[in-house]
């Protein structure tokens, strides 16, 4: 099957002799073409699209991409769920360059679809054990000053179908519930600032105005230091599907608390034990105890090329991409496996390199059809370094659903197809 399947590139492409296969331990040229034999027509021949004009300047008002990039794009696993109004989507990060996912790619979760509220009837209450109750409309919130962060989202349940072990074949479906977007908004603290918090405020709830009303508590102490309500993303409003026109940004700390639709904060002295703080996002460890109010995202990463989406195509040289982050702080190190961790190296992560941000890392390697076992480990600058799943099992037990921060591995067989596998 491997002879066969290299043979078949070899007459395709007409390129490469058989004995610069047959001794390929150093990379093979990416610039032969000019030697082939016969000429190629993506040269030789003009193109339709030489040949006429293309659309004016009146008919893309707002630009989408390609017709070719097509399959590119958010998927559901549909026997995950009851119903697509109370569901996840997940961000296809194996066709993704750089550390921004665009909007229109954003896993999106949702507990009774998505809102569509008109700003203009939008209001944020803070009230409760503050000063002075306040209004905000969304000009108000517009002519407060303002900052813009990259950050990235990830929900707690992002990996939690693969705890008792490989499940779904893809980057996108096992670490697929993250995204990384550059927020703009008004700091939460100085909204607080003006109500006005009364000495004994220790706890934030924050409520959303779509149809689940979803809330979350937050400590004031996070509220005070690094949270945003933004109103755009990538530079312009949120998209609905992000909550629009208002949600919590709380970097580091896992996607739930990021209210979408924001429409009230109530201010207290305690958490309220609301049902996504106690049915819902909780540890059940194996000793009957379940952890709650696990609000921080460990540090993690995923190599999303080569993985089941992105099979490996050439032999010679290739580029090994992924993700890392932590939201504890920046990515200081990754480190790469092709034999299932006996030997690492240590991954090039690509600026920028930014505080609880997904951050880009590249490994280049030859491959000349070998199996591999490729995995990624993360350490973040408290020196915090990513466990593997045995080592993460034997302190949490298999009963849990959230904060699965494991080793992934892939196993790349000799045609190149990836597979979802665990080392046991
Ligand atoms: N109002 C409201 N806020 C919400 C949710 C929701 O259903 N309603 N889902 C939460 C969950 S569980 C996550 S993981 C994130 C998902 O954000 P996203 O849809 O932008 O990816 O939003 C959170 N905020
Ligand atoms: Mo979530």
């Amino acid at each position: 099957m491997r002879e066969n399947w290299s043979s078949g590139r070899l007459t395709r492409r007409g390129v490469f002799s058989a004995a610069g296969l047959a001794g390929a331990s150093v990379a093979l040229p990416l610039h032969a073409l000019a030697q082939s034999a016969k000429p190629d027509p993506a040269i030789s021949e003009v193109q339709d699209w030489q040949r006429q004009l293309g659309d004016g300047v009146d008919k893309r008002a707002y630009g989408t991409p390609s017709k070719f990039e097509a399959h590119v794009v958010r998927r559901n696993v549909a026997w995950l769920t009851a119903a697509p109004e109370s569901a996840a989507n997940f961000t296809p990060l194996h066709a993704l360059d750089g550390i921004i996912t665009p909007s229109g790619l954003c896993f999106e979760r949702h507990h009774s679809g998505i809102a569509e509220i008109d700003p203009a009837k939008h209001r944020l209450m803070i009230n409760g054990l503050v000063d002075k109750p306040l209004v905000f409309t969304m000009d108000d919130l517009r002519r407060m000053p303002r900052t813009s962060r990259i950050c990235f989202l990830e929900c707690a349940a992002n990996t939690g179908m693969e705890w008792r072990g490989a499940q779904l074949n893809g980057c996108q479906f096992t670490h697929g519930m993250i995204h990384n977007v550059m927020y703009t908004g008004v700091p939460l603290k100085l909204l607080l600032d003006e109500a006005g918090l009364k000495p004994n405020a220790k706890w934030l709830m924050l409520e959303g105005g779509d149809a689940s009303g979803m809330n979350r508590s937050l400590p004031t102490e996070k509220a005070l230091s690094d949270v945003l309500l933004a109103f755009a993303m990538n530079g312009e409003a949120l998209r609905p599907e992000q909550g629009y026109p208002l949600r919590a940004v709380i970097p580091g700390w896992e996607g739930n608390l990021w209210v979408k639709w924001l429409r009230r904060i109530e201010v207290g002295d305690k958490p309220w034990a609301a049902r996504e703080e106690t049915a819902r996002y909780t540890d059940l460890l194996a000793d009957g105890r379940a952890r709650q109010y696990t609000f921080v995202m460990d540090a993690k990463s995923v190599v999303t090329n080569p993985s089941p989406q992105a099979p490996l195509k050439y032999r010679g040289r290739n580029l090994l991409s992924g993700f890392a982050w932590s939201g504890r702080g920046a990515v200081k190190r990754v480190d790469v496996s092709l034999d299932g961790g006996r030997n690492w190296k240590t991954a090039r992560l690509e600026a920028p390199v930014l505080d609880k941000s997904m951050t880009r890392f590249h490994l280049d390697f030859d491959w000349n059809g070998e199996e591999l076992m490729v995995q990624s480990r993360a350490i973040d600058s408290t020196g915090y370094v990513q466990p593997d799943k045995q080592e993460l099992r034997r302190i949490r037990g298999v009963n849990s659903v959230y904060h699965n921060n494991g080793i992934q591995s892939w196993l790349v067989r000799g045609n190149g197809e990836v597979e979802n596998v665990e080392l046991g």
